[in-house]
């Protein structure tokens, strides 16, 4: 079914109604990190089980996931009978994608900041991931608050590789999701992630232009507006789901499919609960989906804790999130169904 879509199309059918993306593309070393709190070893083979568990959760994957970020081993590993991982997500009707970012590094002049690697031969490897199956790719620029950060040159320097990307993957035949994260580590508030937020996300859409990259073919991965972890003041629901959209409005072109969050260490009702009160504030000019890394896969992992009798238990985990999470993309998600479930 999907060999013949359009990068339109593609781009529609990640941010489906009902539906939103699993990001497990965890590089190596973030992945040990998420092993580490469960006291399992990360290895090739443990990091395959468990994202074969993932993958093959035909519940939330049919119904609740339209496509999977994938990690550069993970796109190119077996399960245990020998299929390819891509093909079980496509067999579940979902797309696979490819994280084709290598990575942030210091950015020079700009103590704490960080620029994002990996446009060199990057086209190269587009085309390789495109015939491994891959129909989207995801590159994500890490954007900090804190003590005269953000800078100008760390924003601007993030949304001319991003757009560069973009744009290769474009060309290369894959949708590129752009996301420009504002890290919500600090103890900021939400004023300052609003304003930094709404700089980001001009600055990315100015590139994005310079770069001539068609809005249609691409997918918006950003952070929601919320104050940062450490902040003292952490403000209600409501309010993060009306400054998110205020930003998004003032910054993102209709043209732009869909709008796929992150959750960027929000707990699990939060990011949904956020999710689905953006979506019920309609009418919008884009779909507001989820790309959720951490708030899909902290119950799942917990659940499966690396034993083979738990499977069961961790596919459950999974499936509940994602049902949470597409209800939360048609704005119908409430505490009740999720106390309830
Ligand atoms: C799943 O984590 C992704 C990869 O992170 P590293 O490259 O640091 O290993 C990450 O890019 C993720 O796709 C996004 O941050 C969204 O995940 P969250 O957990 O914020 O929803």
């Amino acid at each position: 079914m999907t060999k013949t879509l359009t990068l339109e199309q593609v781009a529609e059918a990640m941010v489906a109604p009902g539906k939103g993306i699993l990001a497990a593309d965890e590089s190596t070393g973030t992945i040990k990190k998420r092993f580490d709190s469960i006291k399992v070893e990360s290895t090739p083979d443990t990091r395959r089980d468990y994202r074969e568990m993932l993958f093959r959760s035909t519940e939330a994957m049919k119904n609740h996931i339209s496509g999977v970020i994938l990690y550069d081993e993970t796109i190119r590993q077996k399960a245990k009978d020998g299929t390819p991982l891509p093909k079980i997500i496509e067999a579940a009707g979902a797309l696979p994608g490819i994280k084709v970012d290598a990575g942030t590094k210091p950015l020079p002049f700009c103590p704490g900041e960080l620029i994002t690697e990996g446009l060199d031969g990057l086209g190269k490897r587009i085309a390789e991931y495109v015939s491994l199956g891959a129909k989207f790719a995801k590159w994500r620029a890490v954007i900090d608050i804190g003590k005269n950060m953000p800078s100008y040159n760390c924003i601007n320097a993030n949304a001319q590789a991003l757009a560069r990307y973009a744009a290769l993957c474009v060309e290369g035949g894959l949708v590129p999701i752009v996301e420009p994260e504002v890290l919500m580590d600090g103890d900021h508030d939400i004023d300052t992630c609003e304003k930094v937020t709404e700089w980001v996300l001009k600055e990315v859409y100015a590139q994005l232009y310079y770069a001539k990259v068609p809005l249609e073919k691409t997918v918006l991965k950003p952070n929601m507006v919320i104050a940062g972890k450490k902040c003292a003041n952490q403000t209600s629901w409501q309010d993060v789901a009306q400054r998110t959209l205020k930003v998004l409005k003032q910054c993102v072109p209709p043209a732009v499919p869909g709008i796929a969050f992150l959750s960027g260490g929000q707990s699990d009702e939060d990011a949904t609960a956020h999710l689905s009160l953006m979506n019920q504030m309609g009418p919008l000019p884009w779909r507001l989906s989820f790309s959720y890394g951490r708030a899909l896969q902290a119950a799942p992992l917990k659940a499966w804790g690396g034993k083979p009798e738990n499977v069961a238990a961790g596919q459950r985990a999974f499936a509940h999130r994602a049902r949470m999470n597409g209800t939360a993309t048609l704005g119908k998600w409430s505490a009740e169904l999720e106390k309830a479930a």
